[in-house]
Order: C-alpha cells, then structure tokens, then sequence
C-alpha cells in the first residue's frame, strides 16, 4: 500500500486561477463539463505534463485551448496531459466532459443520492469523484458553476457563493449559476438540489452590511430549524466580538442531509450537515442534542476564517484548520454557558472526552502526532488527535500568551496569509513574532505523538517555611517515535492551605526536570496543579488522600475540583473498594451545596469512564473493571439516597421548556438523580421512572427515564421501548437512539446478551447498513461505546465486530474503518480477551479485498 510522507510535499507544478463547471444532474449518470484556465506553478519545469486526479469517472473527452487534444492517458486514478502549448509556460484553457454515477455511489464521497435529492461530500479527496482535477488544497481557485436539473425533480439547486442567474430549459430542465467570489481548494466546492425548504433570516453584520442566512432542510422537517438558526446567529456575533471576524459573503446556507459520514462540512457559504447536528424540536431532541447541535453549528461558520480563508497547504497539516477552529467552538460553547461556573463545566466536559478517546488513541497502534509525518488514507485521520489535542495546543498559546497575546498572534496569522494555504509553523510563527516570544520547543507538541507523564514530588519544610516542587516529564514511546524530546508544558498551580491561598501562577516545565521554591509558606500546602487542564498531559502525583478530599471540597478551580474527586473514585474502582465513609461525606455536601452549579454537581458524581479506567493498567480485565465500577455506584446510590430523592424533587423545571445551559443542567442532574435511586433500589423508584417516562414534555426527560428502566432491568423496560419506537419510528434521528439505547444496555442477569439482541436488532425492519447514522446508533455503539456488554470471554462480540467490518467495507470505507478501530487497544487486555481480540483482527485482515482505508487500521492494529 502506498504511503504518503509530509516531508516529501512537492509544490504543484501547475495551478488553476478560474474554473467553469457545468453539471447536468441525473442520478444514474451525471454529465460533468469542466473549463479550467490552469497557470504553471511556481515550481514548473518546462514540458512537465499535468496530471489529474479522478476517481470511478468515465472520460468523455478533452480540448486543449478550444482544440480536441489527443496526448493523453488515464488510469483508475489520473489522466495525464501532455504536450502542453508553450510547454506549459504560460496560461492554457482545459476543458473535460466526463460522467459520474450518483446513485451508485454508496461511499457518500464525491456527489451522491441521499433521500432522492444530490448532495456532494469533498473534503479531503472527493472532489476527484466529480471530475479530473488538481484535487489538492494548495490549488486555489474562483468557481463558477452551473447547474442543470429536472425541475419537477430538482427545484432547488445550490452551490457556493452568490446566485447570479436561473433560467428555464427546454424539456421541463432548469438552471441556476453561481459564483463564488473567493478562491478556494476543491475540497470545499459543494453542490446540492432537489426538493428541499429553508426558513430565512436577514441580520447586519459588524460593518453594517445585510446578510442572508437561510437553513434548508425536507419540507416535514422546517420545524425543527429554529435552533440551528438561532446558533448560526450566535455564532456569527461571536466572532465578531472575540476576534473580529466577519461574515465575507452575501449568503450563508446551511443544508441538512440525513445519509452523512461525519458530523457537517464547511464548504464556502454552503454547508452540508448531518440531520443529526441540525434538527432539534424539544419533543425529539435531548439536552445534548440542542448543545451540540449549537456547538457543530459554529465550528463549521468558525471554519469560514480558520480553514476557508486560510487554509491547509497539504493534509498533514489538518490541525491547522480543525485543532484552531474546536478551540474555537469549545470557547464559544463556554461563552455560551453565561457564567463562569457554566465555562468550568464545558473545560470539564471536554478534558472528560480527551482522556476517554484521546488518551487511549495517543497510547496505542494508531498514535500519531497532531501533525502525522505519514498517512495511508487520509480519511483515518480526522481523529481526535488532530481535532482535541490539537485544539488543547491551540488552547496552551492562549494560556502561554493571555488572551490578548493570542488574540495578536490570531490577527497577525490573517494579516500575513489570508487568502493562502499555510502550514502549521506559520501558525506558530505568528504567535511567536506577534509577542516577540521564542516559540521553538513547543513545535515538540505538533511533531511528537503520545500523551506526556508529569511527575510531581513535592516536600514542605516547616522550619525555613519552605515548599518544593520537582517535576520531571517523560513520554512513552509510540509508532515511529522511540524516544521524545522534552515538551514545554505550561502548569497553572496553586498553593492551597487553611489560612488562605496564594495567587495562580503559571509553570513553564521545559525541561526534563526541573524544580521550584516558594518561601514564607507558614503551613504544609495542598497542591493544585494543572488547574482547567492547562496542559493535555497525564500527571503521576501520589496525592494522599486526605490532599485529594481537600481539593474536592475546597479548590477554588472547579476543574481541579472536579479532578480531586475522579481520582478519589479512580483509586477505590480499581482497588476494589467501595467509597469510604469520608469520601461520601464529601459527596454529600457537595449534592447538598446550594452555591454549586448543578451541572457540576452532575459531573462530581459521575464516575470515571471504563475506557479511561483501563488506560491506568496493562493486562486489564474489563469484567472486573465493570463490576468493582457497578459496586462502588451501587454503594454511592444506596448511601445517598435520600439526598438524591430530595433533588430529584427540587430540580424539576416546570414552565415551557427551555434549552439554556442551566435549565438543561437541573434536568441533567435530576435525571442522573433518577438513575441512581433506581441503582439503590429498582422495585421502589420503577413507578416514578414509568410516570415520567409516559408524562414527558421533551425528549430529555422521555429518554433519561426510559434508559433508566431498560439499564436497571425494570419490568416496563420492554413495553416502554416498543411504545417508544412506535410512537418516533418516523423519526430516523429518534429511531437512533431506540437503536443506541439498546446497544449500549449493560450486561444483565437476566435480560439475555446484549449481544443477542443487537443481533437480533441488524435483521429490525428499520436497519439500514448504508445509512451512517442507523449503522453508529446499532453497531458502533455496541462496538465502541458498550465496553462491559463487549469485552465478553468468549469473544462473541469480537466476531461480531468482524463481521460487521467485513460486510461494511463495501458499502462504506470510511464508516467501516472506524468501526475497525474498536480493537486498537488489544494488548492491553489480559487473557483471554487479547487472543480472541487478535483472532477476531487476523480474520478481518485475511480479506483480500479491504478497502485502503480499514486495511490500514487493521494492519497497524496488528503490528
Ligand atoms: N472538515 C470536515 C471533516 C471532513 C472529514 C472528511 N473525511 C468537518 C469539520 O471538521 O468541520
Ligand atoms: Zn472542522
């Protein structure tokens, strides 16, 4: 299989300055006629040929300056020109007729069919499933596009930039032009018809100008657009104020479209969504839903400045673009919350899915630096290394720099390459110049893959009145990269003792070792450091116990806080013990502090995920990590009771529903209160769980209640879940998570594998293994998100997981080789899971027709 290696990036020798399409859409073939006025490069040596690429196309024909051209070859994958006017020394026209398959296309790459209507999917390597292209994102140029269609068929069609024309067609066809004024890579055109509705909103801009905002979504559907509409609007004022970005274009159209690969793309003006992070009612969508619907919502308007107007020279440097631009959204999301304790709880949501993903990603095969030196396939590394780490060492410049450092170095980044495609060290040459700060060891985080380890010691000395501190860094070895240099990471610490504080400050640990001095501390201190996770490592401090409560009570960094009380948890889970007496003390003033967010509170009492549990240990047993984690909740629950009664009361909220941040905290926390009285004693809470399961005014509530009694094996589970596909069968958002909910049902005594019931759930009526979002609801979650029902002793589910890969790979590579992902972290099992799990990889690799994009999971799963 062919490598691709970021050292090895070549210029390209020719360039496109304006390109013409003209696109008569028809699902079973569709005529693509391209006119490209094409430039030699900056690099171009005379008599070179171009080379396109182009995928599953069938070659029409070419001209060359208007005359049939016959110096030509094709294979799968290029066409090559030849004898080129002038050598290729200056401007010459090329234009393409050639034919795509719409409706064929199950990838869900390039222009497909999805509810009968055309959508297109480019980034990164799409576009050459269009038509023969330069499909490489430093090939930057103006589009102009026309669109032809049945207009019974297709009333609507868009494509980026501004409509400067329609016109009817002989033979019921129609057509509409459109010009996007800004240059732009391939890998953000976008076209999408058919029959589709938007709702439409006008608003002004910084500057004064008028802007038209329109969501298009299946015309059952325009109900459900009201919130997307309202966080496009957000999200537009937020960039503004915080970094005085503006809207550039005359329009901005979001489009939902139900058969998606990932979450939603940012092409120029027009971008393409899953339903999923569009629709939202609060009938059918949770809590989570509405927030990140709101959250996809402006990473992808963020990426109109970080990704379209700048953007990535090549796709090893991905985290330019999307590491830059979650900071963003996970800063506006914060903003969002309106407080500061609101902030606390989005830091502590998203440090809780680096270590539970990330971690795990950056320790096993598949490791790699948020800039990889080598790819395979591209499509397997949109991870979340590339995106959350890599949004964590965005975030450090801001915490190296301040706020309004960041902010000069975000200002000098546009000022030097708007309109360019950079790499990630002109990212950080703006930083540094931006505030004269020499930035060189912190390239160590963009080139070296695996999670840091910080070891704390620290020693008091009562009689000088003295504390100190020694860290000392490491980095364990990874894929490629045996030995690391140091990082340079910054630490927010505090001192913290009975007779007050002393201030923040922040750490610069550069060196492997380094050690610190603080004078006139009258008092044995507790130590907090790393506060709001101010860098993406793992920390090795054997804080005592005695440390870790007074933190969990009294940190006034509710990050480190929240961190005091996970680890609390952590040690006892994977000791075996239950909670002592002390530390449910601690819970309990906690659960009873009337100052504290309830979202916090929420997020204090949930346990450390299974997945982050194994990370701790080598030859892991997941059956005992499930049942040391189910007794200690079990105790928790039984302990507290009462006080999870009272507040399953107290955070009712009555009134129209609301979606805010602190409304949706209440419910989320009287919802866990729900789930741990049923965990201390099913048989009394079940009618509680039943009444509000069928009195629900929102999908929040309905669901939390229903997972409830399907979680806890209550008698009403069965006939509560078919009331519920029932009623939301026509539904396909809320028909997931009926899947979801069932896949992720821990093991129970008495219910039957749950194993057997996703199997059982594949042949359901309502399955579909070319839809993505049916395919994560059922087999992913199983796979990925159900760890105990998963990790069986006889390997069972692993075979399942083989198959399902197997029978993915040909209608969808990219969804398979994420599912291929689930068995990453097979050497880290004890027996017999890590043999079953090695068979289970072996049977998927003796396929010797994989697709490029699972085989090379598979095969550095296995080496
Ligand atoms: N840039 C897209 C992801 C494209 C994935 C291609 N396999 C969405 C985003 O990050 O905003
Ligand atoms: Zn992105």
């Amino acid at each position: 299989p062919q490598s691709f290696r970021r050292l090895e990036y070549q210029p390209p020798n020719y360039t496109f300055r304006h390109v013409e399409l003209d696109i008569a859409l028809d699902p079973a073939r569709t005529i693509v006629k391209s006119r490209i006025e094409v430039l030699p490069g900056a690099s171009h040596v005379d008599q070179i040929p171009l080379v396109l690429q182009g995928q599953e196309l069938e070659f029409v024909s070419l001209r060359i300056d208007g005359e049939a051209h016959k110096h030509f070859e094709l294979t799968p994958e290029t066409l090559t020109i030849h004898s080129l006017p002038r050598g290729g020394k200056e401007a010459f026209i090329v234009e393409i007729i050639c034919v795509c398959y719409p409706e064929k296309n199950t990838t869900l790459m390039g222009l497909y069919v999805s509810n009968g209507n055309f959508f297109t999917q480019c980034e990164a390597e799409g576009f050459r499933k269009i038509t023969y292209f330069l499909d490489r994102p430093d090939v930057m140029a103006r589009y102009r596009v026309v669109l032809r269609a049945r207009e019974t068929e297709c009333p609507v069609l868009l494509a980026n930039g501004n409509l400067i024309a329609q016109e009817k067609l002989p033979n019921g066809w129609h057509s509409a032009t459109w010009e996007d004024p800004f240059p732009k890579p391939s890998y953000l055109f976008a076209l999408v018809a058919g029959k589709l509705e938007c709702i439409e909103e006008t608003i002004t801009t910084s500057s004064g100008a008028k802007k038209l905002l329109q969501i298009w979504v299946e015309p059952h559907d325009l109900p459900k657009t009201r919130h997307a509409m309202d966080s496009l609007i957000a999200s537009i004022h937020w960039d503004e104020k915080r970094f005085g970005l503006e809207l550039d274009l005359e329009r901005f159209m979001i489009v939902a479209v139900s058969d998606f690969n990932m979450g939603a793309m940012e092409n120029k003006g027009l971008n393409i969504f899953n339903t999923k992070f569009v629709l939202a009612q609060p009938e059918t969508a949770t809590d989570v839903d509405f927030a990140n619907i709101e959250s996809v919502v402006a990473h992808e308007y963020f990426h109109n400045w970080t990704g379209n107007r700048v953007t990535c020279r090549d796709w090893f440097q991905l985290s330019l673009k999307e590491g830059l631009t979650v900071f963003r959204d996970q800063e506006f999301s914060a903003d969002q919350m309106g407080s500061d304790s609101g902030r606390a709880v989005k830091r502590i949501e998203d440090v809780r899915l680096l270590r539970q993903i990330q971690f795990p990603e950056d320790a096993g095969p598949m490791a790699h630096p948020i800039r990889p030196d080598e790819y395979q396939e591209i499509n397997n590394f949109y991870t979340v290394t590339v995106y959350e780490k890599g949004a964590e060492v965005v975030r450090m410049y801001q915490t190296l720099l301040g706020k309004e450092g960041f902010r000069k170095g975000m200002d000098l980044y546009f000022k030097r390459h708007d309109g360019q495609a950079v790499t990630c060290d002109d990212f950080l040459a703006a930083m540094a110049d931006a505030n004269q700060r020499d930035l060189s060891q912190f390239k160590n985080w963009y080139s070296q893959a695996g999670t840091p380890h910080v070891k704390v010691e620290e020693r008091y000395d009562g009689e000088k009145k003295q504390y100190h501190l020694n860290l000392s860094q490491s980095c364990t070895a990874t894929p490629g990269q045996p030995q690391k240099k140091p990082f340079h990471i910054p630490l927010k610490m505090r001192l913290i003792t009975e007779q007050g504080d002393q201030a923040e400050i922040l750490l610069e640990l550069t060196q492997v070792n380094q050690s610190w001095t603080f004078d006139c501390i009258n008092q044995r201190p507790v130590l907090s450091i790393n506060r709001n996770f101010s860098a993406p490592i793992q920390l090795d401090f054997d804080q005592s116990q005695d440390d870790l409560l007074t933190l969990f009570s009294h940190d006034d960094d509710p990050f480190n806080r929240w961190e005091a009380g996970q680890k609390l948890a952590m040690q006892m889970i994977l000791e075996n013990r239950l909670p002592d007496q002390k530390l449910i003390e601690a819970y309990r003033e906690l659960l009873l502090d009337p100052n504290l967010d309830p979202a916090f509170k929420e997020l204090a009492l949930t346990l450390p995920a299974e997945s982050y549990l194994y990370e701790q240990g080598h030859d892991v047993d997941p059956q005992k990590i499930y049942q040391a984690r189910c007794a200690f909740r079990h105790a928790m629950a039984s302990e507290l009771r009462m006080e999870f009664a009272a507040i399953y009361q107290q955070m009712q909220t009555p009134g129209p529903f609301k979606s805010d941040g602190v409304t949706a905290g209440k419910r989320g926390l009287k919802n866990f209160a729900l789930n741990m009285l049923l965990e201390a004693d099913v048989s009394v809470w079940v009618p509680m769980a039943v009444n509000q399961y069928q009195t629900a005014d929102n999908m929040s509530d309905r669901y939390a209640a229903l997972a409830c009694l399907v979680n806890h094996d209550a008698k009403p589970a069965k006939s509560c879940l078919a009331d519920f596909y029932e009623r939301f069968k026509s539904d396909p958002l809320v028909t997931d998570k009926w899947f979801a909910l069932q896949a992720m049902r821990p093991p129970l005594e008495l219910a039957g594998s749950t194993l057997n019931e996703v199997r059982y759930l594949r042949q359901h009526e309502a399955f579909k293994l070319n839809n993505p979002n049916r395919v994560r609801s059922l087999i992913h979650a199983f796979c990925m998100n159900n760890p105990a029902s998963f990790h069986q002793a006889d390997g069972s589910a692993y075979n399942f997981w083989a198959e399902s890969v197997l029978a993915l790979d040909p209608v969808n590579p990219q969804v398979a080789a994420r599912l291929a992902r689930a068995l990453d972290r097979w050497r880290l099992f004890a027996e017999p899971y890590r043999s079953k799990m090695h068979a289970a990889l072996e049977r998927v690799a003796q396929c010797n027709t994989l697709s490029s994009d699972v085989r090379e999971v598979i095969v550095k799963a296995l080496a």
